[in-house]
């Protein structure tokens, strides 16, 4: 298997694929619904999504495709290689706002991560993890995370999770907000977990993603000494959906054992 190859194209048709989606800014949208009114798809999500599966055929006809429009593979294990990816991460913010969204590609072999890059298209900012090699922010090298204290950091998590909602005891959370420096929601959990890997935020929290919501900034944030696990502390199941808690060093080990052991097994 040639990584470096397989590292260089994925770079290069994701930074083709954010031309594609600043070029789409002076055109039409087309916007759907998808499971309830609040859960948006374009056709700039799906036509992203082909652009990749296009190429990857073409180029690597034995890989694997799973991605969230649906125009790739049924999964039901990890075998080989695979390739997950999210077009569009935040697509609420990309209809809304036109910023604020990324595309999240991952390559993982048998389960584990080798290749992940996330791209910030309207910043031109591509992070981007080789297994074992490092993180970067383009050409930057990033540094490896440090610990901070709970009361010192700044943590991605929406209001939802602190207020009534189906998922998550809202008391269970408060007191972590209360305690820490402050919290941020940016409405891309790609952009939120490129915001850990550069210390911009120092965790992330939230209840429901899906494997290419995170594949990622799985491989990102493990790369620089980060904590990436659901919310019981248990790895991430790469074929459903799960809770995140994505976290630097310590701070991970500090929030389970102070706020999220109150959490039902
Ligand atoms: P998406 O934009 O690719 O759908 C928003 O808080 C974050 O949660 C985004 O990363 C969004 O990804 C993700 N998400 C996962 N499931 C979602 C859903 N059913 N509705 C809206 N956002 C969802
Ligand atoms: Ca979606
Ligand atoms: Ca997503
Ligand atoms: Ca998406």
């Amino acid at each position: 298997m040639n990584w470096t190859e397989i590292d260089e194209n994925a770079k290069k048709w994701t930074r083709e694929a954010g031309e594609r989606i600043r070029t789409s800014f002076s055109k039409e949208l087309m916007i759907h619904t998808k499971s309830s009114p609040d859960d948006l798809v374009t056709n700039i999500d799906q036509e992203t999504e082909q652009f990749f599966i296009e190429r990857i055929r073409k180029t690597y006809p034995e890989h694997q495709i799973l991605g969230e429009e649906g125009f790739g593979d049924e999964l039901d294990k990890l075998d080989g290689t695979v390739w997950i990816i999210d077009p569009i991460d935040g697509t609420m913010n990309f209809v809304h706002q036109q910023r604020n969204f990324a595309i999240s590609v991952a390559v993982y072999e048998y389960g584990v991560g080798k290749i992940g890059l996330i791209y910030d298209v309207v910043h031109d900012e591509l992070y981007h993890a080789k297994v074992g090699e490092g993180a970067y922010l383009n050409d930057t090298k990033l540094p490896q995370l440090e610990e901070v204290a709970v009361e010192k950091a700044v943590i991605g998590l929406n209001a939802t999770w602190i207020t009534e909602n189906k998922r998550i005891d809202p008391t269970i959370l408060a007191p972590l907000v209360r305690k820490v420096r402050g919290t941020r929601s940016y409405g891309s959990a790609a952009l939120e977990m490129a915001y850990v890997a550069t210390g911009r935020i120092d965790a992330y929290i939230t209840l429901r993603l899906s494997p290419w919501d995170f594949a990622a900034g799985l491989i990102l944030v493990n790369e620089l000494g980060g904590k990436v696990t659901t919310l019981h502390g248990e790895p991430l199941n790469m074929l459903g959906q799960n809770s995140v808690f994505v976290s630097k060093p310590g701070l991970h080990e500090v929030i389970s054992k102070d706020y999220l052991y109150k959490l039902k097994k």
